[in-house]
C-alpha cells in the first residue's frame, strides 16, 4: 500500500522530508504551515494537491494515513496528541515536545491507543558513523565505557536561539544517543558555562558544557558550540577500559548535509513499517520522554554548581 501523509511544517526539515516522501512508497497528501505562502511554495515545488495553515485539520483529513510533525517544537505536543487520538502514526521531529510534562501526556496518550503509533526524529540512531560505534561499544572490545566526549558544533545559530535550545534543540541529540548507545539511562546532569563567544548573540551562553553521568557511571562531555563559523562539526568518542573508538570527524556545511543518509533511512524505516501496518521500529514516545526529562534537569542546572539529579518514571509506553 501507499502511504499518504501530511506534513505539519515545511520549514527546513519539514520541506526537505516533503521532497524525500514524494517518492517511493509514500505521497504527500498535505502539507500545512503557520506561513500559508511558505506552504504553497513547497507544494508547488513538489506537485503535493493541498497545502493550507491548519495542522489540526490536516490530521483529521480522511485523506492522510499518517502524519509528520516537523513545525515548531512548542506545536509538537498538540499535534502529536491530535494525531495518536485519531489513531494515525505520527513521525515527529525532535524534540517530542518542549518538556517532559508534554512529552509525558504524549506517552499516555499513546497507551490509551494501545499500540505504537509515535516515532520520535532522533536521526542519530540511523547514523552510519553512529550505528558503526554502537557495534563497537556493544561488541565488547573497549571494555566498560568510562567516558564519552561528545561535540555539537554549529556554523551559527539565529539570533532566536536561547540557551534553552543550546539544550533542547542541540545537545537533545547527544542526550539521546547516550541513553541509545550505552543503554544506560542518564543520572545526572551539570551545565558549565566557558567565557562566551564573541561570534554569539549577546544574550545566549555559547559555548556551553553539558556534563551527564549515566546509572552505570560513564561521564559523558558534550560540547555545545553554536556559533564556530567553520563548519558543522558533530563527534563522539567513547572512552573504554582497552581503548577508545569514535566517529570519524566529517565536518559539514549544514546539518542537512550531514546527516541525509540518516533522514533517509529513518523515514524509510517508518514509512516501511506504516504500509506494513506494523509498529515503527525507531525512537519511542518514551525516548522522546525520557530525553525531554534529562534536558528538563540540564535548564534547571543552568547557574548551579554541581550535579543535578534526573527524575525518570517508569517506562508504561506499549511495546
Ligand atoms: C537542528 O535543529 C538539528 O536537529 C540538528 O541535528 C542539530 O545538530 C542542530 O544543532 C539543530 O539546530
Amino acid at each position: 500500500m501507499s502511504v499518504a501523509l501530511a506534513v505539519i511544517g515545511t520549514g527546513v526539515i519539514g520541506a526537505d522530508h516533503v521532497r524525500r516522501l514524494t517518492s517511493g512508497t509514500s505521497s504527500v497528501a498535505v502539507v500545512t504551515d503557520i506561513d500559508a505562502a511558505r506552504a504553497e511554495a513547497v507544494a508547488r515545488q513538489y506537485g503535493v494537491p493541498v497545502a493550507h495553515t491548519d495542522g489540526l485539520a490536516a490530521i483529521l483529513d480522511p485523506r492522510v494515513d499518517a502524519v509528520v510533525v516537523a513545525s515548531s517544537a512548542a506545536s509538537h505536543a498538540e499535534l502529536v496528541v491530535a494525531a495518536v487520538a485519531a489513531g494515525k502514526p505520527v513521525f515527529c521531529e525532535k524534540p517530542l515536545a518542549t518538556t517532559a510534562e508534554d512529552c509525558r501526556l504524549i506517552v499516555e496518550a499513546e497507551a490509551a491507543a494501545g499500540r505504537r503509533l509515535v516515532q520520535v526524529g532522533f536521526m542519530r540512531r540511523y547514523d552510519e558513523a553512529c550505528r558503526e560505534l554502537k557495534r563497537v561499544v556493544d561488541g565488547g572490545e573497549l571494555g566498560a565505557p568510562l567516558l564519552l566526549h561528545c561535540r555539537h558544533r554549529n556554523p551559527a545559530v539565529p539570533d532566536t536561539f536561547t540557551d534553552e535550545m543550546m539544550i533542547n534543540e542541540a545537545a537533545i541529540h547527544e542526550i539521546d544517543l547516550v541513553r541509545w548507545l550505552l543503554g544506560e539511562e542518564i543520572a545526572a546532569v551539570s551545565v558549565v558555562w566557558p567565557r562566551r563567544s564573541a561570534r554569539a548573540h549577546r544574550a545566549l551562553h555559547d559555548p556551553m558544557l553539558v556534563w551527564l553521568r549515566t546509572t552505570g557511571g560513564t561521564v559523558v562531555d558534550v560540547e555545545v558550540n553554536v556559533n564556530v563559523g567553520y563548519g558543522y562539526d558533530i563527534r563522539a568518542e567513547v572512552v573504554g577500559e582497552h581503548g577508545t573508538f569514535g566517529t570519524t570527524p566529517a565536518i559539514a556545511t549544514h546539518w542537512l548535509e550531514r546527516f541525509r543518509a540518516a533522514y533517509d533511512a529513518e523515514l524509510a524505516d517508518w514509512v516501511r513499517a506504516v504500509a506494513a501496518g506494523a509498529d515503527p521500529q525507531g525512537p519511542t514516545a518514551y525516548d522522546g520522554y525520557a530525553a525531554a526529562v534529562v534536558a528538563d534537569a540540564c535548564v534547571t542546572a543552568f547557574g548551579v554548581d554541581g550535579w543535578v539529579p534526573v527524575p525518570i518514571a517508569a517506562d508504561r509506553s506499549p511495546r
